[in-house]
């Protein structure tokens, strides 16, 4: 075991793709914790394949170097708006956290919101001013903006005077001065040793352990990774579980592990300030204490944000159902949501009156499209609803979840961008204009009108425009309709094959979302209207072979290229008549009624009780 005053635990906090992963990579290679010539990929740490795909981060990890004589806990979390929870969770297991800024980007909205949870549990921070080998890199007026933030976030006289690293985690250097460069991360450890304090808690005392992340193995079943908070920790013990619940029960620790680089390392025991991972507690959850069977007193009940979003998850029930996955039936699907709730603690699962359906609520689109994702590829099919902002009731008043919302866009389309934001009941917070043709607009948005408009938003920049949002505060709901979908749909009238004859027919109605050859039905959504209003088409004719020089002809003819929707991307499009069906294979969007009469009908009932109510 290190001695105490020589552990250091942090975490690498900072808005989407700054540099985090990267960071931990250099820092890891350096400390020569690899043999030579082993090979390591880049950004180890994001292991899952998911993650390696879209190259982001999506669970928070733990790892640790050993650097002169200090251990150094580190843990790499995910710089998504939607997965702050996962942020918020790690600030309870560590001591001091490194902010990583980008040297060009500065502040962004997450910038804000992990180091307000970093601030609020008083942690250490250490800015790192990332990219700078960026060659827009302005470091100056980025740590202005830090400061700016610190202050307006309320920290502390010490958390102000906080140290600066300059780093190009992509290069592997780092230095304390802005200007030059040094070709190691030797200032980073160095930073990391002498501000961060080592952990206080007492080892005398009775043990308590939080389980603050949780893995899984098929060796060792599930495994309770957290921060021994006090005593010590054997292999073999015996301890109490207590329960999120508040109940207790008997287990035994059956296997200790710590961690060292990419790997954990078992061990005999551990002590206060250690960060470790527990094998062999059967239905161990996230947010159970482990402790002392004497002196079982349970650590206070992680306090997570509540969730933001939500939609119905169903059976799948379109004509194409049980095709293409393995898994469809509503018990299935049952059991891998209440599943998932084990190791995910920002995410809701609520049955409804129908036993094919249940309401499913996360943070946010990414955080529920990575579940549906997951289940696509372990072979599940299923139908999901329109993603619908959750509002809370607050002593008697309804409120909805606000987002900041920070734009950069060109000069000439602000003025587009501002009006379409009016619309959505955004209200302007800040603007920079900085005379280098792009302006950095700041604003607050209720939740519901980012819904569908990132489309909109890339159409009247022309792609040149970036939005960065994370949640900011609940907010009195606004009244009336917030943003959703403006544009109507083009709808099958039959089950068939798309033909590139019956497309071109109806390319003239809008941009078509198939190729020719796909299989579509009754029902389904195959296109967006140029107008508000849905219409049905038929895109599956064949055409009559009259006589051969027209069928030649029809060579040369060439379909605009159709948009193929990603998973949330599909999500965000879709109205409240609509379901997204998902498949391993396929992610089609459909109106939940197929038949044009019976829609028709529908629709005119809607009408009528509305008007009579
Ligand atoms: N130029 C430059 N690029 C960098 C630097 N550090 C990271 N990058 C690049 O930035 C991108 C994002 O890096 P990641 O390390 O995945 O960022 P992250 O903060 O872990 O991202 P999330 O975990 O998804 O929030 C990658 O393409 C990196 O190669 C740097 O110092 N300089
Ligand atoms: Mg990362």
């Amino acid at each position: 075991m290190h001695s105490r005053e020589q552990i250091r635990n942090i975490a690498i906090i900072a808005h989407v793709d700054h540099g985090k992963t990267t960071l931990v990579d250099k820092l890891l290679q350096q400390s020569g914790i690899f043999r030579d010539h082993e090979h390591v990929q880049e950004r180890a740490m994001d292991s899952n394949d998911l993650e390696r795909e879209r190259g982001i981060t999506i669970l928070a990890k733990n790892t640790a170097i050993t650097y002169k004589d200090y251990l150094i806990n580190i843990v790499d979390t995910p710089g998504h708006a939607d997965f702050g929870g996962e942020v918020e969770r790690i600030m309870k297991m560590v001591d001091g956290v490194l902010l990583v800024v980008d040297a060009y980007e500065g502040c962004m909205p997450q910038t804000r919101f992990v180091l307000g949870k970093a601030l609020a549990h008083n942690l250490t921070p250490i800015v790192v001013v990332n990219k700078i080998d960026r060659p827009a890199a302005r470091p100056s007026e980025v740590i202005d903006e830090v400061l700016d933030l610190f202050i307006e976030l309320g920290a502390n006289d010490h958390q102000l005077d906080f140290p600066v690293v300059y780093a190009s985690a992509l290069n592997g250097t780092s230095s304390k001065d802005a200007a030059q460069q040094d070709d190691n991360m030797q200032a980073m450890y160095d930073t990391i040793i002498e501000n961060i304090p080592s952990p206080t808690e007492s080892t005398e005392d009775p043990l308590q352990f939080l389980v603050t992340l949780m893995d899984y193995n098929e060796y060792l079943g599930r495994i309770a990774i957290g921060r021994v908070n006090r005593g010590i920790i054997r292999q073999g013990q015996s301890v109490a579980v207590m329960t999120r619940e508040g109940g207790m029960k008997q287990a035994r620790i059956e296997k200790l592990f710590g961690f060292q680089g990419l790997k954990r390392i078992e061990t005999e025991q551990a002590g206060a300030g250690d960060i470790i991972a527990i094998a062999g507690i059967k239905d161990i959850n996230i947010g159970e204490t482990i402790a002392d069977p004497q002196n079982p007193e349970a650590l206070p009940v992680l306090k997570i944000d509540e969730p933001t979003l939500q939609m119905t998850f169903l059976v799948n029930n379109s004509p194409f159902a049980g095709r293409e996955g393995k898994w469809v039936t509503s018990r299935k699907l049952r059991d891998r949501l209440f599943n998932e709730l084990e190791t995910d603690v920002s995410l809701r699962v609520e049955e409804t009156d129908s036993p094919d359906a249940f309401i499913v609520s996360g943070r946010g689109e990414l955080h529920l499209g990575i579940l549906i994702e997951n289940m696509r590829r372990e072979g599940y099919e299923l139908q999901v609803s329109k993603p619908e902002v959750i509002v809370r009731e607050v002593d008697g008043k309804k409120m909805e979840p606000i987002e900041r919302l920070l734009i950069d866009v060109p000069e000439e389309s602000m003025g587009a961008v501002m009006e379409s934001l009016g619309m959505r009941k955004a209200e302007m917070v800040n603007m920079i204009n900085n005379g280098t043709g792009q302006v950095r607009l700041e604003f607050l948005i209720p939740a519901r009108g980012l819904i569908g408009y990132r489309t909109n938003f890339l159409t009247l920049t022309r792609g040149y425009g970036v939005m960065n949002h994370a949640f900011d505060s609940y907010g009195p709901l606004i009244g009336g309709q917030v943003g959703g979908r403006h544009q109507g749909v083009l709808v099958s009238t039959e089950n068939g094959n798309a033909t590139l004859y019956g497309i071109l027919g109806v390319e003239d109605r809008g941009t078509l979302f198939v190729e020719p050859g796909a299989e579509v039905y009754e029902g389904m959504i195959v296109g967006e209207h140029t107008r508000d209003n849905d219409i049905v088409v038929n895109i599956c004719k064949e055409k009559q072979l009259t006589n051969v020089r027209s069928a030649t002809k029809d060579d040369t003819v060439k379909m605009k290229t159709p948009r193929l929707f990603s998973l949330e991307q599909a999500l965000e499009y879709l109205n409240d008549d609509e379901y997204c069906e998902i498949t391993p294979k396929n992610v089609r969007l459909r109106k939940k009624i197929l038949q044009k009469g019976e829609r028709e009908r529908a629709e005119k009932q809607r009408k009528q009780a509305q008007a009579n109510a």
